[in-house]
């Protein structure tokens, strides 16, 4: 079995009509077991960490202070080929480009506010794990 992060952001939190049951389901259908799950605002810091590899970038503070800007859904995931797998079930980055069906497809509003976050290889998986949880 392997595990992968999985985040629901800030704004599908805050919206008025909230969808992070929707999501969850979804994400169970496709097979995945839920092993941890949390809701917080994480720390500015802890966001610099975790997009630490977009430093420097132009998107790079306004991404932090979204994501820092409120609480996201933050989750444990488990199934075989996890992270592969729930890479496919998000979709692309940017919603406009998701697949059809795809979580940011469905749920996604813009590049920035793009739904939900996973991680992209094992070894960002291991790494954002230990970052969230510990
Ligand atoms: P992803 O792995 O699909 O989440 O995408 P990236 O690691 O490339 O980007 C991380 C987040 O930065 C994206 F979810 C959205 C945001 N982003 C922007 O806001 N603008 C950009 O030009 C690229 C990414």
């Amino acid at each position: 079995m392997q595990q992968t992060y999985f985040m629901i952001k800030p704004e599908i939190v805050a919206a008025k009509e909230q969808k992070i049951g929707d999501i969850l389901a979804i994400v169970n259908r496709a097979g995945f077991r839920i092993t941890r799950l949390a809701m917080r605002t994480m720390p500015r810091e802890l966001v610099e960490d975790f997009y630490g590899e977009h430093r420097g970038k132009p998107f790079y503070g306004e991404l932090v202070e979204y994501i820092a800007g409120g609480p996201v859904v933050t989750v444990r995931l488990e199934r075989e080929g996890a992270v592969a797998a729930l890479r496919e079930l998000i979709g692309a980055t940017n919603p406009q480009d998701a697949a059809i069906g795809t979580i940011r497809d469905l749920f996604g509003a813009s590049l920035q506010n793009n739904a939900v976050h996973a991680s992209a290889n094992p070894e960002d998986a291991a790494r954002e794990l230990a970052l969230i949880f510990g």
